[in-house]
């Protein structure tokens, strides 16, 4: 099975780079672009296959930047972690719900468009994407990163943001983007609260019948504290860890996470024990 390009037959791992200075785990450890280069790469070697690079830190309550200071943080980082991604054959997705970010940062090299709004936030997003065929995740979210986590209520969590993916999707084909260019997220975090996160994961496999790859991005997230007690997102590995394999065990193909090695390692040790061949 391929998408983007990536053989998504085994499970794949998309590295974070996130260049905003507020950036809930990473708070601006990146802003530098030469440590930005280093983490790509070490990511890269890591067997990240995706670099996720976003200007917009869309944790809850977050300030949304200008479009100029977002295209600012990651235009200049893309540009610079393009050679060493492509020596890795790895792709670059720009986690941006603005269409203007989104050319800029195709413009220099990001071959996928990660949108958190699913291509609504900006009315222009659907047709650049469809323009250009542009591989696409479509993240689902309720409310804004500002709103999102006040008061989430779902009557079936599980049936409504499938729901919500389901006409995302023909809304992207009704636009012209071919269906293979596509895939889902529930947006864990994005609108939900931890019994909410649960029941998702523990029913993932209610999207398969969407049947486009499934991303998931559960790590460092604020559920795992609730039920660790880990309460430093970047105490959160061992939480991760254990979200991001039962997700691959109930249907996911791509994970997003921060650790990359520690993911990978993970993953490749769960595929022998479970078998999953
Ligand atoms: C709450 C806390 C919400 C942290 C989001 C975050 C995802 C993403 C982010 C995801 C896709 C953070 C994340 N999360 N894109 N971007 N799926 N497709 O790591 O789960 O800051 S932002």
């Amino acid at each position: 099975m391929q998408w983007a390009g990536i053989d998504i037959t085994a499970p794949v791992v998309m590295g974070i780079l996130n260049v905003t200075p507020d950036s809930f785990s990473d708070g601006g450890d990146f802003l530098n672009i030469e440590i930005a280069r280093q983490h790509a790469e070490a990511m890269c070697q890591a067997g990240a296959k995706i670099i996720d690079i976003g200007g917009e830190s869309t944790r809850p309550g977050a300030v949304m930047p200008s479009i100029d200071e977002e295209i600012a943080r990651i235009v200049p980082v893309i540009a610079a972690v393009l050679p060493i991604v492509r020596q890795y054959d790895v792709r670059i997705s720009v986690d941006t719900r603005c269409a203007a970010v989104m050319m800029a940062a195709h413009a220099v090299g990001a071959d996928i468009i990660n949108d958190i709004s699913a291509l609504t936030y900006d009315v222009t997003a659907l047709s650049f994407v469809a323009q250009h065929q542009l591989p696409v995740v479509l993240c689902h979210m309720q409310g804004t990163p500002q709103t999102m986590q006040r008061n989430p209520v779902y009557a079936d969590v599980v049936a409504e943001v499938c729901d919500y993916l389901a006409a995302r999707i023909a809304a992207c084909e009704q636009a012209g983007l071919a269906r293979d260019k596509i895939a889902v997220d529930p947006g864990i975090g994005f609108g939900k609260t931890t019994a909410h996160n649960i029941a998702l994961l523990q029913n993932l496999i209610e999207f398969k019948k969407l049947n486009v790859p499934i991303l998931v991005g559960v790590s460092r997230k604020r559920f795992i504290a609730d039920i660790t007690g880990a309460d430093a997102p970047k105490s959160r590995l061992a939480g991760s860890l254990v979200s991001g394999l039962f997700a691959i065990s109930r249907g996911a193909n791509i994970l997003r996470v921060h650790d990359v090695r520690e993911t990978v390692e993970a993953v490749r040790m769960w595929r022998v024990l479970a078998d999953d061949r």
